[in-house]
């Protein structure tokens, strides 16, 4: 058997030396001790499923009052959807697309989410479904003039350059984006997408904009430590989708796969955590506040998150600046709250910003919650090697390169979605 992945040590020598405030070595990782997710409070040790529901609770809670915020609202009253796109001969005949505006408000200002769907044609309905939210827009995922187009805000690390490209009809079916799709209907799933700029767009203004802007409003007359940052408010936005996905007759809504990268990671994360109708959920290269363990501090840490990105988190979460030890959770207990549902957690070789053992290690530590109630876990003792994906109810990869998804990544996925969906019966 291959040894087991291990970080590059010219890289880790490489990156310490440019940023030698930050841990790389995994020998200057300190030393700490997780919560137990299978202990209480009050020390009880929880070994029935019935005891582990309960606990669940106080662990939800506890992601939403420290760490991403709570959401003021759940599904608003007065959400539309208008399903003002249908074209049953999309890519060349081969795909049936939908667009459809979910205003959350109801009102003639929105604010609008667009929902693009591609379904392939011939698999029977009702299909299984990746939904995932995106960065650049719906547009960038096919060469499809029919996708609505929208101008794009300016972010953090934008430039002006990028924004106007993002923004122009030059970045229709950007890169392997089309891939993607084409791939995912080839396999019988249908693809759908938002971006996330629709529920919030993605830099601070003190909550001004996007839905924040609207619904802070039930929070009373100021905001409390413990709003919605926007991880919760993109979370939320992927539950508004799904409300869609719900009614749509082509789509079988208990085998739907959310997947995210990055930052858009931790959101699938959080939003699966939270809204158990998702069936399957996926984190690329999510890092910091996704599936990496927060305590070790190893690349980006709860400091750096924070103040870098001062509107991602609740601001409660920023007492535990430096402060990781001092946290009730760590993010295996995000990945325990998915279970029993599969979860699929993948790294990159080159990505030590977002620490790959870190997240293997957080998804091994919610291995004991998964087999109390009954699955397989995560069937690894130890890091794999490169590119040996292991697939359990909890699945795992770390793929050579570096910080991005790749095709060689949504073919495992598709995979995943398989070996659960389609078990032999
Ligand atoms: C980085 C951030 C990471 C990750 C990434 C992304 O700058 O430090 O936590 O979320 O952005 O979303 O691309």
């Amino acid at each position: 058997m291959e040894q087991g992945w291990r970080a590059n040590p010219d890289l880790v020598r490489k990156l310490s030396e440019k940023q030698p405030g930050v841990i790389y070595d995994e020998a200057k990782v300190p030393p700490y001790s997780l919560p137990d997710p299978l202990v209480s409070p009050e020390g009880l040790k929880i070994v029935t499923p019935e005891l582990w529901m309960k606990r669940r609770l106080e662990i939800l809670e506890l992601f939403r009052s420290q760490v991403y915020g709570r959401t003021p609202i759940d599904k608003p009253e007065g959400i539309l959807f208008e399903v003002w796109d249908l074209d049953r001969e999309a890519i060349g005949g081969k795909a049936t697309r939908k667009q459809v505006a979910i205003n959350l408000t109801g009102s003639p200002d929105g604010p609008v989410m667009d929902l693009l769907i591609y379904l392939p044609n011939g698999p029977p309905r009702p299909l299984p479904v990746f939904l995932m939210l995106n960065f650049m827009g719906n547009h960038t995922f096919y060469d499809d003039p029919a996708i609505r187009l929208k101008d794009r805000p300016l972010q953090a690390f934008n430039t002006t350059e990028e924004r106007d490209f993002f923004s122009s009809e030059r970045s229709r079916g950007w890169g392997d984006l089309p891939k993607l799709v084409d791939k995912t209907l080839e396999r019988g799933y249908g693809f759908a997408t938002v971006c996330y700029n629709d529920i919030d767009p993605d830099f601070h203004d003190g909550f001004r904009n996007g839905v924040h802007g609207v619904f802070d409003k039930f929070f009373g007359a100021s905001r409390p430590p413990d709003a919605w940052g926007s991880i919760s408010a993109w979370a939320w936005g992927l539950s508004r989708a799904m409300d869609y996905l719900e009614k749509d007759d082509e789509v079988d809504e208990k085998r739907v796969v959310i997947v995210g990268h990055s930052r858009l990671g931790k959101t699938a994360l959080w939003a699966g955590a939270q809204d158990e109708r998702f069936a399957i959920v996926v984190s690329n290269n999510s890092g910091c506040g996704g599936a990496a363990l927060s305590r070790r501090r190893f690349g980006e840490t709860v400091r750096i998150i924070n103040t870098v990105f001062p509107h991602w988190f609740c601001d409660n979460f920023k007492q535990y600046n430096d402060r990781e030890d001092e946290l009730p959770v760590d993010q295996h207990m995000l990945i325990a709250l998915i279970a029993p549902r599969p979860v699929y957690v993948a790294s990159a070789d080159e990505d030590l910003w977002a620490d790959p053992r870190g997240e293997f290690l957080a998804a091994k530590a919610a291995d004991p919650v998964y087999r109390l109630l009954g699955t397989d876990g995560l069937p690894a003792e130890e890091m794999p090697p490169l590119n040996h994906p292991v697939m359990g109810t909890i699945g795992y990869h770390v793929r050579s390169g570096g910080h991005a998804l790749t095709l060689y990544d949504w073919e495992r996925y598709i995979d995943f979605a398989d070996k659960h969906f389609r078990k032999p019966k």
